[in-house]
């Protein structure tokens, strides 16, 4: 017998915004209750009624009554009620009434607590919403539910990095790392601190090593879910189930007598990133000091024993800057070309990426991560490493003082020449007096270094005898280093004059009335002058570009080919219309016609439905009768466009901005006018992560029916290529390696649960990897003809080389038509590769044949190989053959 729980049904209900309480009636209602049947078939009556009128939230609330009063309706149903759901949670999402629309997702999960679809649904909502942690357990749960369930897979691969960082399995590989810590975890705990406290405990490891070590009590905060989730499991897979008490919360959060009895005498903890600070350890450990430790070792009373002093793993931290030439730096942040695609760029005004560290402006980061020996092209010291900042953890006035603390201001001696790029930072980690750990760029480490890249618009040729003078300060608990200015010969010219307009110029003569000395400066070093002479009138405007778009932007070789295709295309179209004597036909570019007499001939309609920022449609629209539409969203980003256009003499309604995407429907086919179609549609096809674009054969099949006679989509193909390669720097970074790194804890199976067998972001051309293999072709995809597309595919590949086969990296050849074609694999390329982590290393001798099966479901890439066997290998090339 059911119990049927009925909600307060208004939850949800169109036109009730207040959230009323989630009180629940429990009516115990006889099974062939008449009145109830009859409610029932009313009300399911009622939800497809609504349903047809498209009344989605009616509908839904019909729904849900119907399946509370008779669960034994739920396999009928569900379909539909499903679809109603998602479509009233889309409504929901457009209204902004997002409480509303988790209170349905939750509501439709009591009924269906296992459905996979809804909730890889929620999933999706909370991902857009930005809750990408708990989007993550959502894709992992219908994962979970339904292993081959392709939505949530591609879900779950593209979000998994969340929810588990990447760096959690380099971190717990590193045995030398781990090794490092629990020696100064067991010195310590032999030596008397026997309460033990592991902030962000991730997997729980440097809590366990604590217990080992013979601690009496051990407790461990995190602040992750997922985390907390993994380390209680891995800490009962490890006998101390009771032993160790987890917490899920900040340790911040945390109080004595509350959440522990009383205050340890041992913190550990590991909360920092490349540029040390950015996980919040200097707040941390003021907390710490203040509430959950016992007071330090004093010198005045040193006999305290240690049990009874409080101190802290790691004992501190020394950082270090070096300045750095880098390419691939600067065109992530940068704007290096003067034209691109026939298009003059400096109208564009200034454009950075978001990663600054003099700007205020609250959606910049003041450093992003590298690994500096990875980069592609590699990077030239303009500096000798110095020393930034040391910093006691042991000491809180000092840790307290930090952020007060004064700018301090050094002067670097330029030893090489080249232009700065960039400050990169890393840190040593002194676990305590003995033992430290560097993430220094030549360590033998997996960890990346913290990038300060350099924001200006010029660029600064520095050579040995110069001083850079860099700012190094601590604000919003992050580390911040600033170059500021360089010094020639006894001069000192500012660097961040358009980004920092409190900062008094050293140079400030206004253009009309230059300054004499400087002019004289300005001839020995042309690249530095015009710092000094710009005019300062407040805040300069700027525009941001996220570093990939920045990428894409410098990359000349893309859109010039992009304008020779779209060239080509133009001129057929032309012949085509000549032929078929429509050349004449005048049509008007605007509509109305807006004041030119002569029209001109009818325009080509070019549409651009790249995502972020893109000069394709402008490009276009520079050829001359093209009408272009960008689908560029942001109003700073279309400014750009339009000051481009201006500068570049396009006219101003040739081109327009789409706003809506391709997936709308409706909104494409609202195009130019009613008997018009598109002369060509562009599609970026290609994530900068290096995985096709969700949806794109969805949109390629759209787009296709919007084209004209002749028309095109762009690119028309792509082509995707692979090979052969052994890297266990590949193996480290997709899962960890067996219980002998992490220090014989039995962690492995629990954490690799999060394995994603796809790497994005990757540098091919610098990956530690040998090379088993040619490159192949692994897969087409043919943008303009969808029906002719497969899903799985065999290739077979020549071992040119023994060895063990853990990866399948690729990459793309796009082809915009016949002829043109760039690939993601290049110097100059904005895309990075991805790979594929074979689930098991494929040992190969040279000359094996190795079977590759490629699938592509949805966007997402799957890859397993096997040795063809000699008499299947004959048979399949006899097969081939026919
Ligand atoms: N970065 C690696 C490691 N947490 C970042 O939720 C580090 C890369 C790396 N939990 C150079 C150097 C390095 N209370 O699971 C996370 C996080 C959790 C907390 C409770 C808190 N106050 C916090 C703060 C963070 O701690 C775990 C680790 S933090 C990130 C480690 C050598 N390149």
């Amino acid at each position: 017998m059911h119990d049927c729980v009925i909600h307060i049904y208004v939850i949800g209900m169109p036109n009730t915004s207040t959230r009323p309480k989630r009180g629940r009636r429990n009516r115990r209602v006889p099974r062939e209750d008449p009145a109830r049947n009859e409610l029932v078939s009313r009300s399911l009556e009622s939800a497809q009624q609504c349903l047809f009128n498209q009344d989605y939230g009616t509908a839904f609330v019909h729904y849900l009554l119907v399946l509370n009063l008779a669960p034994v309706l739920k396999d009928f149903a569900s379909e539909s009620f499903r679809f109603t759901l998602f479509k009233w949670a889309d409504e929901l999402d457009s209204l902004g009434r997002i409480q509303d629309l988790f209170d349905c997702y939750e509501q439709a999960l009591e009924l269906f607590p296992t459905d996979e679809v809804i909730i890889n649904s929620m999933g999706e909502h909370l991902f857009r919403m930005g809750f990408r942690d708990e989007a993550a357990g959502h894709f992992h749960k219908a994962l979970k539910l339904k292993p081959d369930y392709p939505e949530a897979k591609e879900n779950f691969y593209r979000v998994a990095n969340w929810l588990v960082e990447r760096w959690h399995f380099l971190m717990l590989n590193d045995r030398r790392r781990n090794h490092k810590y629990q020696q100064a975890i067991q010195k310590a705990v032999e030596g008397g601190c026997n309460t033990v406290l592991d902030i962000g405990t991730g997997t729980g490891i440097l809590g366990m090593c604590a217990k080992k070590a013979g601690a009496a009590e051990v407790y461990a905060c995190e602040l992750s879910k997922t985390m907390y989730e993994l380390a209680c499991e891995v800490v009962t897979a490890n006998g101390m189930n009771g032993r160790i008490k987890i917490l899920h919360m900040k340790s911040l959060e945390m109080e004595v007598p509350k959440d522990i009895p009383k205050r340890v005498s041992l913190v550990v903890t590991e909360t920092v990133d490349a540029g040390l600070f950015g996980e919040g350890i200097i707040e941390s450990l003021i907390h710490a000091w203040n509430h959950l430790l016992l007071p330090p070792q004093s010198t005045q009373d040193p006999s305290r024993p240690p049990s009874q002093a409080g101190r802290v793993i790691p004992a501190g931290a020394t950082v270090f800057g070096m300045a750095v030439q880098c390419l691939e730096i600067r065109r992530h942040h940068r704007l290096c070309v003067s034209e691109v695609g026939g298009l003059a760029t400096a109208a564009a005004g200034e454009l950075h990426s978001p990663v600054s560290c003099s700007s205020e402006d609250d959606s910049t980061e003041p450093y992003t991560t590298e690994r500096l020996s990875r980069l592609p092209g590699g990077y030239t010291p303009l500096t000798e490493p110095f020393n930034a900042l040391d910093i006691d953890f042991n000491n809180v006035q000092e840790l307290e003082g930090l952020c007060s603390r004064e700018v301090s201001r050094v002067r670097l001696p330029v030893t090489g020449e080249g232009l700065l790029d960039a400050l990169a930072v890393w840190f040593q980690l002194h676990l305590d007096q003995q033992s430290s750990l560097s993430t220094g760029p030549k360590e033998d480490t997996c960890w990346e270094q913290a990038i300060y890249p350099v924001q200006t618009p010029h660029n600064f040729p520095l050579r040995p005898g110069d001083e850079l003078i860099v700012e190094i300060s601590c604000r919003d608990a992050y580390l911040r280093l600033c170059s500021v200015a360089i010094a020639r010969d006894g001069r000192e010219f500012r660097l961040d004059d358009c980004l920092d307009p409190d900062i008094p110029r050293n140079n400030p003569g206004p253009s009309g009335n230059p300054n004499p000395s400087l002019n004289a400066e300005a001839e020995l070093c042309s690249a530095l002058a015009c710092l000094g002479t710009e005019q300062s009138s407040g805040p300069r405007d700027y525009t941001m570009l996220e570093c990939a778009e920045m990428a894409l932007l410098n990359n000349q070789p893309y859109h010039d080919s992009f304008r020779r295709a779209l060239a080509k295309l133009i001129n057929n179209l032309k012949d085509a219309r000549s032929v078929q004597g429509q050349g004449l036909e005048v049509m008007p570019l605007t509509d109305p016609p807006s004041g030119p007499m002569d029209p001109g001939p009818d325009p080509f309609y070019v549409l651009d439905v790249s995502e972020g920022f893109s000069v394709l449609s402008l490009i276009a629209a520079s050829q001359g009768q093209v009408k272009a539409y960008s689908s560029v969203e942001k109003t700073q980003h279309q400014a750009v466009l339009r000051r481009l256009a201006m500068a570049n003499g396009v006219p101003e309604e040739a081109l327009e901005f789409w706003l809506n995407q391709v997936e709308d429907e409706q909104a494409v086919l609202q195009r130019p006018s009613r008997e018009k179609l598109w002369s060509s549609i562009i599609l970026d096809c290609v994530e900068t992560c290096g995985l096709v674009r969700q949806k794109l054969m969805e949109k390629a099949t759209l787009a296709r029916c919007l084209l004209e006679d002749g028309g095109q989509i762009f690119p028309e193909r792509i082509v995707l290529y692979g090979m052969l390669v052994e890297s266990d720097t590949l193996l480290l970074e997709s899962a960890v390696q067996g219980q002998e790194p992490t220090l014989g804890f039995n962690i492995a199976p629990f954490i690799n649960q999060f394995t994603v067998p796809v790497h994005v972001f990757l540098d091919l051309s610098t990956l530690q990897c040998r090379h088993l293999s040619d490159s192949v072709e692994l897969f087409i995809l043919d943008l303009m003809n969808t029906n002719a597309n497969y899903t799985n595919r065999d290739v077979k590949v020549q071992a040119s080389a023994s060895g063990r086969v853990t990866a399948v990296p690729f990459w793309y050849q796009i082809h915009l038509n016949e002829e043109i074609s760039v690939s993601t694999f290049n110097q100059d390329s904005h895309w990075k590769q991805a790979a594929v982590v074979l689930h098991q290393p494929l040992a190969v001798r040279e000359g094996d044949w190795v079977r590759l099966a490629v699938t592509l479901q949805k966007s997402s890439i799957s890859i397993s190989a096997s040795i063809e066997e000699e008499g299947l290998l004959l048979s399949q090339a006899k097969w081939d053959e026919n």
